[in-house]
């Protein structure tokens, strides 16, 4: 394949005044008292990974570049419900800012929130175009279904070119934010603390005894799902909660090792998360020489620097 150049040696189509001007303004709508637990970063990072996570690598279709995500195609899809909050949120931001594409604004957002509730710094990079070739809109059903188990994450995440670790890691995203009845059919939170990044999530799975709550939210796909409570919690507080998904982490003998590295090693799971997620919005997005993605699937992979 074509030599590409890492996109830190490219030109940028934003001065870097522009970016932390982005950057500011994204920080400075996170907090949101009257929005589930009083951030909207969760909901930005899950707009962050979605938008990639179409991504194939085979046919190198998919990913963030394009936007796609603002039309009914991509939007309307079942897995997307709820993300037009975040968009909708971003729209003053578009705004005011009008240079930056949409696909750039949803990706940095996303870095940013992570950055903003705690987590790692994770490189991003411009240069998505907000052009939507029809022909490479991915087609529904790319996006993981949580009512499954390891095989099927497998085959989510294998097709997007990440490997068993990269799963693992990928999952720690789960520390941030809840589940909602009326997007996904699931409900709860996995952590007691959902807008603080950190490696709970890994500890709530191998520390608690979970038991199967049975949903019956069958037309959503959300058959039953995870609780537990903490010892300081009351039979009226709202429980903790783990998808199907979630749990088959520990039900497999690749998978639980790193599960139980990241529940003992906040600093690994912040250099691995960093790396995963920088590598998840990259997917797809493939520079020429001026800086600005191709959209014609055509270009080469760059390898890390
Ligand atoms: Zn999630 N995710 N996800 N995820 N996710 C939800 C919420 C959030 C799966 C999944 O089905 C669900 C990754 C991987 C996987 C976030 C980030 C990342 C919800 C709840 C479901 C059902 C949606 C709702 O009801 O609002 C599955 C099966 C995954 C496979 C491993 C990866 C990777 C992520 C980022 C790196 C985030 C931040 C949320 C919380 C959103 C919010 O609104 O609070």
């Amino acid at each position: 394949s074509a030599q590409v150049i890492h996109p830190s040696k490219l030109k940028s189509p934003y001065t870097q005044e522009q970016v932390a001007a982005v950057k500011k303004d994204v920080e400075a709508i996170l907090k949101n008292k009257d929005y589930d637990d009083g951030s909207i970063g969760p909901v930005l990072v899950r707009l962050a990974w979605h938008s990639s996570g179409t991504y194939c690598a085979e046919t190198k279709t998919g990913g963030s570049n394009g936007a796609g995500m603002r039309y009914e195609k991509e939007g309307g899809d079942p897995a997307n419900a709820g993300l037009q909050h975040a968009r909708v949120f971003l729209e003053p931001i578009k705004e005011k800012h009008s240079w930056i594409t949409y696909a750039d604004l949803w990706t940095l957002a996303g870095v940013v929130a992570i950055k903003a509730m705690g987590g790692p710094e994770i490189e991003w990079y411009p240069g998505r175009t907000d052009f939507v070739d029809d022909a490479r809109v991915p087609p529904r059903g790319r996006l993981p279904d949580a009512a499954q188990a390891q095989d099927h994450l497998r085959a989510i995440f294998y097709r997007m070119g990440f490997n068993d670790q990269e799963i693992v890691a990928l999952s720690g995203a789960h520390n941030l934010g809840r589940c909602h009845a009326d997007r996904s059919g699931f409900e709860g939170p996995w952590v007691n603390n959902p807008t603080r990044f950190s490696n709970q999530y890994y500890k709530m799975l191998i520390k608690l005894k979970w038991e199967k709550k049975h949903l019956g939210r069958e037309a959503q796909g959300a058959h039953w799902q995870w609780i537990a409570r903490l010892p300081h919690m009351d039979e009226e507080d709202e429980p903790l909660m783990m998808l199907p998904t979630d749990m088959s982490l520990t039900l497999d003998d690749k998978f639980k090792p790193w599960v139980e590295k990241y529940a003992e090693d906040q600093d690994l799971f912040f250099k691995d998360f960093a790396a995963v997620f920088g590598k998840l919005i990259e997917l797809g997005v493939t520079r020429d020489e001026s800086g600005l993605a191709q959209h014609d699937g055509k270009a080469g992979e760059y390898k890390s620097a």
